[in-house]
């Protein structure tokens, strides 16, 4: 007879979860007891990292990722992060511990009383098994749900008696060993009329979101632009966790405002617009206006049936991204319509002390590598990032879509795990950063390599331009004066140091980032909003 948590680790090795990530409490011990030698365990000091780094992780693997926290307090902790997984649209599975069987009725100390309910929104499925037998079971469904799209966290909870039960070897071989396939192509009848509607349009426009990216559908989102000569635009900032399309390509016109009177005036130069891989749209702030202009239409390509039935306007086709990309591209064929002028390269970088976001992404740009991936989540720099990067590969941006602070610096920690042999930057405003402070233990203590580049503008600039845009004033509580992160980067065993001017930001980040080890690099910059 096989144990429960024999039969677990069986499954989680079967479908190669042999990372686990995060904090454990008195009603983990009992799953973590003789912890297989072929299994890693990474430690956070908080649940928003330990869920922040497995859903980086699970996203630049491409696979599930599993997340264990410590029963309510632990869930509790970890829920923004959850909020962000569910954005991120991230194949996590989150387990978490529970008081023994027999104590949970008189509520003994730790009992996550009401514990599938507790992270239920904001998971795809939340569940506490009514046996111990039924872990395993739980954990492949808790799986399946996970990665079948649109990809999302699932939730189940474990009490830390069931571990030790013998569970029937046949019935659990049947219930852990199943092959669950979601990739599900269009009606081939819709593609054809999408394409024909696609050849026959004159002002076509393709808006490329995160869906692209983690569907595989890079190469095909390139070549159905470059077929049809198709302007594309990326999806607004908020809601592109991922690129879509490679930035520094000739037909890459750049983000949509976000806003829905600006986006439909923007989107009003264009008769049929087809969104893939994004919700249409990632709306924020409220600016009113006309959704979509008279004369233009709209279909969205995307797996998430959710998405498809909230959109405010446009038809849409629910399948995988890349593969209905790929059709589309069959089914409409080449056109020579006149492609779109080019963008401009960004203008020089203004020359200011201290730097302004512009020259620092400049700067980051002369030393970023042909390899290197960025984890952004630095507010007020983030458009000025992206148009002096132009990042033209796919998997090599990452961006918390759920907008909770704290998925940079955690989810930077999950990517370079899965990445080992790239080159991770971390751009991270030094607000954002306390969100998961302690994530600099994790990246000393694991040695990885990542470099960590705070932007310090002793304020939430980016609250101070929504204040602005609301027509709020005294607002309290949008100063940051005194925050040193290079002081406890350095005080958790992150080598850091801080750089005013080019050249000394030049020379400390291709330092950083050429180093076998997490580096820090801080730099004072000039407060306010920064679109370039
Ligand atoms: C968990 C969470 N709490 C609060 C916020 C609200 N918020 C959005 S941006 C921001 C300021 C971030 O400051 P900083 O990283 O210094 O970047 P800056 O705006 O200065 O560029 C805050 C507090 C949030 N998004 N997530």
């Amino acid at each position: 007879m096989t144990t429960v948590r024999e039969a677990t680790f069986q499954m989680l090795r079967e479908r190669g979860m042999t990372t686990m990530f995060g904090n454990p409490g008195s009603t983990e011990l009992p799953m973590l007891a003789d912890f297989p030698e072929d299994f890693r365990y990474v430690l956070a000091m908080h649940e928003a990292v330990a869920v922040g780094m497995a859903d980086g992780y699970a996203q630049a693997t491409g696979h599930l990722a599993w997340v264990n926290l410590h029963t309510a307090p632990g869930v509790g902790n970890g829920m923004g992060a959850i909020f962000n997984a569910k954005a991120n649209k991230s194949p996590v599975v989150v387990t978490a511990g529970q008081q023994a069987r027999s104590l949970m009725t008189l509520e003994a100390n730790l009992t996550n009383r009401e514990a599938a309910r507790m992270p239920h929104p904001l998971v795809k499925w939340s569940y506490e098994p009514p046996r111990a037998q039924d872990v395993p079971h739980s954990l492949a469904r808790a799986a399946h749900m996970a990665s079948l799209p649109p990809a999302g966290p699932t939730f189940v909870s474990i009490p830390m008696d069931d571990w030790g039960v013998e569970v029937d070897d046949g019935a659990v071989a049947h219930q852990t060993r199943r092959e669950v396939g979601g990739r599900a192509v269009a009606d081939p009848a819709a593609v054809r009329n999408l394409g024909r509607r696609l050849a026959e349009a004159e002002r076509p426009v393709l808006v490329a979101g995160p869906g692209i990216d983690a569907s595989g559908g890079w190469d095909a989102a390139v070549a159905l632009a470059e077929a049809q000569r198709l302007p594309v635009w990326a999806t607004p900032v908020p809601g592109g966790g991922r690129l879509g399309f490679p930035e520094d390509h000739p037909l890459f016109q750049g983000s949509l405002p976000p806003a829905i009177g600006p986006m439909g005036e923007a989107l009003s130069a264009y008769d049929l617009v087809i969104v893939a891989g994004s919700s249409v749209f990632p709306f924020y702030p409220n600016i009113p206006g006309p959704l979509l202009a008279d004369g233009t239409q709209l279909v969205a390509i995307t797996d998430d049936p959710d998405e498809a039935a909230r959109a405010p306007m446009g038809d849409a086709l629910v399948a995988d991204v890349a593969l209905t990309l790929a059709a589309l591209t069959v089914a409409a064929g080449g056109s020579d319509r006149r492609p779109p002028d080019q963008r401009p390269d960004p203008e020089p970088a203004q020359e200011q002390t201290p730097l302004g976001p512009d020259a620092v992404h400049s700067t980051l740009a002369e030393v970023f590598p042909d390899d290197g991936i960025v984890v952004l989540e630095s507010p007020s720099s983030t458009l000025a990032l992206r148009n002096r990067l132009r990042i033209g590969r796919p998997g090599s941006y990452w961006f918390g879509a759920g907008g909770g602070l704290g998925f940079g610096l955690a989810a930077s920690l999950g990517v370079q795990l899965a990445r080992p042999d790239q080159h991770v930057v971390c751009v991270l405003g030094e607000g954002s950063a306390q969100y998961a402070i302690t994530g600099f233990w994790t990246a000393a203590a694991y040695h990885l390599p990542v470099t960590f580049l705070v932007l310090n503008n002793s304020e939430y600039s980016i609250l101070k331009w929504f204040a602005g845009l609301e027509s709020v004033e005294g607002a309290p509580g949008l100063d940051l004066p005194s925050l040193d992160c290079a002081a406890v980067a350095q005080s958790y065993g992150v080598r850091s140091e801080k750089a005013a001017g080019r050249d000394e930001l030049h020379a400390a980040l291709s330092a950083a980032i050429e180093a076998a080890e997490p580096r820090l690099v801080e730099v004072a910059v000039q407060p306010g909003m920064s679109v370039g």
